[in-house]
């Protein structure tokens, strides 16, 4: 079991860096420290700077919000990060930034996903050490556990077997970034923490039909089927893997509370090093793709049928996240996975 213990809440003043701001997570995790109080975030950006109403909500809204700023960034350039690093001196870091797809982009890019992700959380990583950052949080996924682990997956079942073929290489650059931040932890007694979300989705998601995950990849079909009178919607696989999907804002609560409130142990000899260094985040509850399909196809009001497409891939059969440590710690995730498909839809709606 991870070792944490409670520490002094993380000051509203100090200089907290948001890697990935313009992506769901961390235009979230964003919002939730604005909304409690801090004001002094500095976001990164990679090509285009992120619309104002990323963070706001508020559809077509052009001021940042005051205590935030962004910088233009490429996290997978090692001069770049460490540059940034030693003029901005962050005391906290929350490592959002990634390159992140549904199952096909992941099948379909392999090289791009181990290649960025390893990339960008070694440069970050190694930059806060140097920099002497106060807490990292590295944002993992639920997908580093074997395929065929046992359900719920606990923190312990880590390289307990073989990985998901789809997204093996993704799956292991992100093992790969909980394995440094533990050596960070065990070598120089940095303060390095992971969180592990299972299926995130919500605000800003990616609605491309070809990299998306499953739920906004549903929203945008059942959508422009409804509109189009089309008869039936493609589902892919048989429908029968069963997912976790968690709300972006459960997920960047859970962030901001483990980032506030817990610490790895760590003894002045360093022997007593935390490991593993990270917690799951999820709602305890899954359900199949079938059962998913159907929920966001009476959200949006489609009236036809669906077909399954099984020359498509299944990817994991279940991945259930045990979440009785996040728990144990005093966080639980609070959106309902109907009212969430609701919101994101209405919000989905707003901007087409
Ligand atoms: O969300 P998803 O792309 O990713 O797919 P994973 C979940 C399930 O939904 C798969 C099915 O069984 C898909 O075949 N599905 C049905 C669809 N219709 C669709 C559709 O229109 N689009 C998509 N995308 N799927 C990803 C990993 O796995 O999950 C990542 O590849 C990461 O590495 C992420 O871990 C959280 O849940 O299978």
């Amino acid at each position: 079991m991870p070792d944490f213990r409670c520490i002094t809440p993380v000051n509203k003043n100090s200089r907290i860096f948001i890697a990935g701001a313009g992506g769901m997570v961390g235009s979230a995790i964003i919002r939730n420290l604005l909304e409690k109080g801090f004001n002094n975030l500095v976001g990164s950006f990679h090509s285009s700077p992120p619309q104002a109403d990323k963070f706001t909500l508020i559809p077509n809204s052009e001021t940042l919000p005051k205590g935030l700023r962004l910088v233009q960034i490429d996290l997978t350039c090692q001069d770049e990060v460490k540059r940034f690093f030693k003029e901005l001196k962050p005391d906290h870091v929350f490592l959002a930034a990634a390159k992140v797809g549904g199952i096909h982009a992941n099948n379909t890019f392999p090289a791009q996903f181990i290649h960025e992700n390893l990339a960008i959380q070694g440069n970050i990583i190694h930059a806060a050490y140097e920099a002497k950052v106060k807490r990292l949080l590295f944002l993992g996924s639920s997908c580093i556990y074997p395929k065929q682990a046992p359900q719920p997956m606990k923190e312990e079942h880590l390289l307990t077997g073989l990985l998901e073929p789809t997204n093996e290489p993704y799956a292991i650059a992100k093992i790969a970034g909980i394995k440094m931040c533990e050596a960070y932890n065990r070598q120089y007694g940095t303060r390095f923490l992971a969180v592990m979300p299972t299926n995130l989705y919500g605000p800003n998601d990616n609605f491309d039909l070809e990299t998306s995950h499953v739920l906004p990849a549903l929203i945008r079909k059942f959508n422009e089927a409804k509109q189009s009178g089309a008869p039936e919607v493609v589902v892919w696989g048989t429908g029968s893997p069963k997912r976790e999907f968690l709300h972006v804002d459960d997920m960047a609560d859970a962030s901001v509370f483990v980032m506030n409130l817990a610490e790895p142990v760590i003894d002045e000899h360093l022997t007593n090093y935390p490991k593993p260094c990270f917690v799951n985040v999820g709602t305890g509850t899954d359900c199949t793709i079938k059962e998913v399909a159907e929920t966001i196809k009476e959200v949006v009001g489609y009236k036809g049928s669906l077909r399954f497409d099984t020359s498509k891939p299944d990817g994991t059969p279940r991945k259930l996240l045990d979440i009785s440590h996040l728990h144990s710690l005093g966080f639980t995730a609070q959106l309902d996975l109907k009212k969430g498909i609701e919101d994101t839809y209405d919000w989905y709606c707003k901007r087409l």
